[in-house]
């Protein structure tokens, strides 16, 4: 960690030890590293005294997920349905703008609370009064296990499982950048703390339903090539959903973009899936993120991301925002 996100990290523990009650969330489509970090930073917290919830957020949380020690203590709610009076914290993980934090309407904190982000996206706007963006780390969980180690926090079985799992995935099996010989050390002492790591892995990986095998056959069929061929986008829509009749939970389970880019000479990937009409969810994926940033398109159509792997939310009609993820990607390509 560099020396000034330690000392980030020595003021936002003493701002947390003087705390009544912080609040934890997970955000919009929760991945591993967002729930995963919310659960060990609420034993971290504990760990220290300092009371914590995690509230569940916009989405339903993915069921294959209730492996995660400490899931059931997630309140089944959103932010705007807290009772914020019980807190004066609020820690955003893992989430590079307050679309991040929510998406369901415009919502900002009451005065008397205070926003301390932590967060390995590069886009990372810093929209708290207390911000450690460390983009250098993979993953969120692994900037927290370094957490643990400078706040003299115990790591315990459960602070490890859910760790090891956030940083597992968000580092598509320790093999995204910048993974680094260091990711590979705190995996190594994350599995010697909780040795079932890799029961909890299987169950991670193995939670295909008929419905997602059908929406990976539907997308994959829906291929389009741009930009002479260098440009490869999964296109579906709502009507094409409703259809086939296949649930959105099944469209999150898997990343397209992420078969897509194995191909040679498609240097970016998109999927593009309306999960409601005009509400169009886009990933993007790069195969050589050195030359090419997709984050900055995902920025661009409001999200963020890494240069390998971005996304963001469109809320226009399917056409629309294919034309608009075309037109970025172009931008890019030619730039
Ligand atoms: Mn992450």
């Amino acid at each position: 960690m560099t020396a000034e996100n330690a000392a980030m990290a020595a003021q936002i523990k003493e701002k947390l030890l003087a705390s009544k009650r912080v609040l934890l969330h997970c955000h919009p489509n929760p991945d591993e590293d967002s729930i995963g970090s919310a659960l060990a930073m609420k034993y971290m917290l504990e760990s220290l005294g300092v009371a914590a919830d995690i509230a569940r957020g916009d989405s339903e949380l993915p069921a294959h997920l209730s492996i995660l020690p400490g899931h059931s203590s997630i309140l089944d709610n959103t932010v705007h349905e807290c009772d914020l009076s019980a807190y004066d914290i609020f820690m955003a993980l893992d989430s590079s703008n307050p679309a991040y934090v929510t998406q369901k309407k415009d919502f900002s904190f009451p005065s008397h609370i205070t926003v301390i982000v932590i967060d390995h996206h590069k886009s990372n706007s810093g929209y708290g009064a207390l911000n450690l963006i460390a983009p250098e780390y993979p993953a969120t969980g692994q900037i927290l296990y370094d957490l643990a180690g400078l706040w003299g926090v115990t790591l315990t079985h459960d602070m490890a499982l859910n760790l090891f799992v956030a940083i597992h995935t968000d580092t598509g099996g320790l093999r995204y950048p910048p993974t680094s010989s260091g990711t590979f050390r705190v995996a190594a002492a994350l599995l010697d703390v909780a040795p079932d790591c890799l029961d909890a892995l299987k169950s991670i990986y193995n939670h295909e339903t008929p419905g997602s095998i059908r929406f990976r056959g539907l997308a994959l069929s829906s291929v389009e090539t741009f930009c002479n061929g260098r440009a490869a986008l999964s296109l579906v829509s709502h009507e094409a959903l409703m259809r086939e009749g296949i649930a959105v939970t099944d469209t999150q389970k898997f990343s397209i973009a992420g078969i897509l880019v194995t191909v040679e000479g498609w240097d970016i990937c998109a999927s593009l899936v309306e999960n409601a009409p005009a509400t169009v969810r886009v990933s993007l994926r790069s195969r050589d993120p050195e030359r090419i940033d997709v984050s900055r398109v995902a920025t661009a159509l409001g999200g963020g991301g890494h240069a390998a792997a971005a996304g963001a939310m469109i809320n226009t009609e399917f056409a629309e925002a294919k034309r608009m993820v075309i037109e970025q990607i172009q931008t890019l390509l030619c730039a």
